[in-house]
């Protein structure tokens, strides 16, 4: 058996956390025969709740599970940490736009990216996923100067996973059978679920479905899933998005066999999107590190998505400005 890794999870005692804990610690996002210590924050308030949590997995008796640390101090959650979710944050209430939600979160990302630089592994590996997500992981990574900008991503891949459910709804086809899309730009809802490219049971999405399905309804409904989850649920995405991150992580640790599947990641300046933003690409991943793909047919309506996705968080990026270290 392979030496245990470190996990650490921010906001382990909410909603994605309770779900994202049990995929950790069963094997299924670092592979069955890898174990782990889990490293979980909670700020003071969430830290009464995160004890029923560690209850709770220890009552699992999981096998891979080496060890369990509960925090409310980041320097401890984060202390040689070689994955990291950071999940923990405000999710948007009533009456707050997304200018509000930066404003409420970005200062969290500060200080969890310096603890970051301060005690995680070299190796770091960090998915952010509280919202919003790209411009917080920016956030996260202007503060740890160390640490290589490539450590630091944030999560479409709940976008990507929405768009192959669609594409399985519509066709009947198993979303195993479903490959090539590509998610870019923003997790908000200007993000573009790209199909050009994609197959559903080896045939061309484009000659399987009308374009104004895939550039209308399609669109629409993988943009604006969240609010219908909210709506249906009267709560927001957990489950779903706890499967994501899991994910997310596995594919990062154990590669994606040439398949590309969607990751924010900070731009190398592909596809005119300028350095260093936080943005969702086709990324294939092979010994612990993704590449942006090359070479995607890129048409018109793909570059007016990008170019409306590169405002947006270029905007927000000028929004916390002061906040990127
Ligand atoms: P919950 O409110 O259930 O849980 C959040 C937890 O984070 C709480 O227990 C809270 O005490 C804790 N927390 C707050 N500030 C913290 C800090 N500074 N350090 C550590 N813990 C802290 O929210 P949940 O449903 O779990 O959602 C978490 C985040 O994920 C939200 O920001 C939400 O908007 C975001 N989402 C992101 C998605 C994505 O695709 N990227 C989709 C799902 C979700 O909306």
């Amino acid at each position: 058996m392979p030496a245990p890794i470190r996990v650490a999870v921010t906001g382990a005692a909410g909603n994605i956390g309770y779900a994202l804990l049990w995929r950790i610690a069963s094997g299924s996002t670092f592979g069955a025969d890898q174990p782990v210590i889990l490293q979980l924050l909670e700020i003071p308030p969430g830290m009464e709740k995160l004890a029923g949590v560690v209850m709770e997995l220890r009552d699992s008796a999981f096998p891979l599970v080496h060890d369990i640390i509960a925090t409310d101090d980041p320097n401890v959650a984060f202390k040689d940490a070689n994955q990291i979710f950071l999940v923990g944050s405000r999710p948007r209430s009533a009456g707050m736009d997304r200018a509000d939600l930066v404003a409420a979160n970005g200062p969290i990302f500060v200080g969890q990216g310096k603890a970051i630089d301060n005690s995680a592994a070299d190796d770091v590996r960090v998915v952010v996923v509280g919202n919003p997500c790209n411009t917080n992981a920016l956030i996260a990574c202007a503060n740890a100067h160390k640490i290589a900008d490539e450590q630091f991503t944030a999560m479409t891949r709940l976008d990507h996973n929405r768009a192959i459910g669609q594409l399985s709804k519509k066709s009947g086809v198993a979303a195993s059978k479903i490959d090539g899309v590509a998610v870019w730009g923003n997790h908000a809802d200007t993000m573009y679920a790209d199909c050009t490219q994609a197959t559903v049971d080896g045939k061309s999405a484009t000659d399987a479905f009308e374009q104004d399905w895939l550039r209308g309804d399609f669109l629409k409904t993988v943009a604006t899933r969240g609010k219908a989850i909210i709506n249906a649920r009267g709560a927001s995405s957990a489950a779903s998005a706890a499967s994501a991150a899991s994910d997310h992580m596995r594919d990062w640790f154990l590669g994606t066999n040439g398949r590309v599947v969607s990751m924010a990641v900070p731009s190398n300046g592909a596809y005119g999107v300028p350095k260093g933003l936080i943005f969702s690409f086709p990324v294939t991943i092979a010994d612990g590190k993704y590449t942006i793909v090359e070479d995607w047919p890129v048409d018109d309506f793909a570059k007016q998505k990008i170019a409306q996705n590169v405002e947006a968080l270029e905007g927000e990026r000028t929004a916390v400005a002061e906040l990127l270290g």
